[in-house]
């Protein structure tokens, strides 16, 4: 068994962006959202602002409070969209219950997307249209794949979960044509029959199910690649924090049957902050173009 290093590989393709960034002329700007203080909202913000100033990349933030009407939010979205020194927006979820996240999504302009949650973007990738832009983490787990030199191509894959930020994009860039994916993909969820037997055939599982431990040692085959997108809270004394985070594997039960896995933290998620720096060059060259 082998680890996936998730923070390794993050920081090449973050090398990559800030190298291309110091070549440009002109400074690309992301701008987040944030409504409310969601503790884990707080924290991915603060870090992607961080890593952006790492790239190169300028960052602003504007934090709304948890009362804004989606009035109001659509309102800042149209600012920045017709604001030309921000190249990138991005609303970091969930949103209060209050609000439809999909209007919200679809406001920002296809062209400053850098979540590729809009419907735009979206279409685009089933289109397979280049330009499209592709959400972070879908994106960090085909560069993952890449980078660490496993083939897709006629592998079975199971995708557990369906949503629209992971699930969903991700069995779509799997199934697509070409050497990031040509993958056959069973798109798996709550309701699936058999969800064992499925995921026991695959050669690739990825897990985006968002409960923690979920993936268990009798749904893997032996070398299996698997993939764990889950970033899940357990209460935990013992840390600093109060918590500690676990993915939607039971790692250390699934470890050891798989060639190649991604630890939780370490893994998928450090790949989901570089490719919005990624999507945020594509943005400022859009933009430029
Ligand atoms: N709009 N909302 C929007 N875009 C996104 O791409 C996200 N996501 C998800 C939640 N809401 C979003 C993120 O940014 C999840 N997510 C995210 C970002 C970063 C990390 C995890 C999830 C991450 O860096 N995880 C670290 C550990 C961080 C910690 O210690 O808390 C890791 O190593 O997994």
């Amino acid at each position: 068994m082998e680890l996936i290093d998730g923070n390794a590989i993050s920081q090449q393709v973050l090398a990559d962006v800030a190298a291309e960034v110091a070549s440009l002329m002109g400074e690309p700007c992301v701008t987040f959202i944030r409504v409310g203080e969601d503790p884990a909202s707080v924290s991915y913000v603060n870090k992607k602002q961080r890593v952006a100033g790492e790239a190169g990349i300028e960052s602003r933030l504007c934090v709304l409070p948890e009362s804004t009407t989606q009035e109001e939010l659509l309102m800042l979205i149209d600012e920045l969209n017709a604001d030309p020194g921000v190249h990138g927006i991005l609303v970091q979820a969930p949103l209060p219950a209050h609000m439809n996240e999909r209007e919200v999504f679809n406001r920002v302009s296809p062209l400053k997307d850098v979540d590729g949650f809009n419907a735009a973007n979206l279409g685009k990738l089933c289109q397979e249209d280049p330009t499209a832009f592709v959400a972070c983490t879908p994106a960090g787990i085909i560069e993952l794949l890449q980078r660490s030199g496993v083939k897709t191509q006629g592998k079975n894959v199971a995708v557990v979960g369906r949503s629209l930020i992971v699930g969903k994009p991700v069995s779509l860039l799997l199934g697509m044509k070409g050497a990031a994916g040509d993958a056959t993909v069973t798109m798996c969820h709550s309701r699936t029959q058999n969800l064992a037997e499925i995921t026991s055939q695959a050669d690739i599982v990825v897990a985006a199910i968002g409960r923690a431990n979920f993936i268990t040692a009798d749904m893997v085959k032996e070398g299996a690649v698997v993939i764990d997108v889950g970033i899940n809270r357990v209460e935990d004394p013992s840390r600093k924090r109060g918590y500690r985070l676990v993915g939607d594997v039971d790692f250390d039960a699934v470890a050891p049957k798989c060639s190649l896995i991604t630890p939780v933290p370490g893994g998928v998620g450090p790949m989901t902050v570089a490719m919005l720096m990624k999507n945020t060059l594509k943005a400022f060259k859009l933009s430029q173009a």
